[in-house]
């Protein structure tokens, strides 16, 4: 069976939510960390990097990268008549709008948690990471501040219509509330959180996961 890989609350919830959202037949799989059993085996055959988000195919086949499974599994989704849930149809310009904020949180929001994880990655001198996690979460602050004008006009971010975008912004939300970041400021992404959460697929996937609501 398809089965896509995960670590708990990490950027694979995105694919895992559009999974389910789309009702499709994906296993889910904790993927073992690095000192975990199978943890070879993992690097070999599922992702080198150690990565999730993965999704290994009946065959065997594996798509890594969080843009490329959600729009598999997408067209997964419209060919079983179900387009639109989570993306707007292939081909159209609410696609590509879609698209633009999928884009932006993958590429511009999601990095930017990095240095605030890990700010060993960035320096050897411990007496530099208050200030280097500092920096990054007044730019994870920013970045927040530019999708809640957004979500100050309207529910969700693309077209007003409910995409894998909002489901990855919301899984960024989650990482700046774990990292203690003071949010109140952020009343409109607030809100969106809050209807996201009540969606039963989201409810399905965080249960599956073993990750609270946040
Ligand atoms: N560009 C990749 C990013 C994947 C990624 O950074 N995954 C993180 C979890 S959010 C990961 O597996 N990190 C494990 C590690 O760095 O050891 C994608 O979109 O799939």
């Amino acid at each position: 069976m398809t089965t896509l890989y995960f670590y708990p609350g990490a950027c694979s919830l995105v694919p895992h939510i559009v999974s389910r959202e789309l009702g499709l037949a994906v296993a889910v799989k904790a993927a073992p960390r690095p000192d975990d059993a199978g943890r070879a085996e993992y690097l070999d055959k599922v992702s080198p990097l150690g990565k999730v988000p993965a999704l290994v195919l009946d065959d065997g086949q594996v798509i890594t990268q969080n843009l490329a499974i959600v729009e598999y599994m997408a067209a997964l989704g419209e060919a079983a008549g179900n387009a639109g849930v989570v993306y707007p149809k292939l081909g159209t310009l609410e696609h590509a709008q879609a698209l633009r904020w999928l884009s932006f949180a993958n590429s511009d929001l999601h990095p930017t948690f990095g240095p605030l994880f890990r700010p060993q990655r960035f320096s050897s001198d411990e007496s530099a990471y208050p200030m280097i996690k500092g920096l990054a979460s007044e730019q994870v602050l920013d970045l927040f501040a530019h999708v809640n004008g957004e979500y100050n006009e309207r529910s969700w971010i693309a077209n007003d219509q409910y995409s894998a975008a909002d489901v990855y912004i919301y899984v960024t939300y989650r990482w700046a509330k774990m990292m203690g970041l003071d949010l109140a400021p952020y009343a409109g992404l607030a809100k969106m959180v809050a209807a996201l959460q009540a969606r039963p697929a989201v409810i399905t996937a965080l249960a599956e996961q073993g990750v609270p609501a946040i």
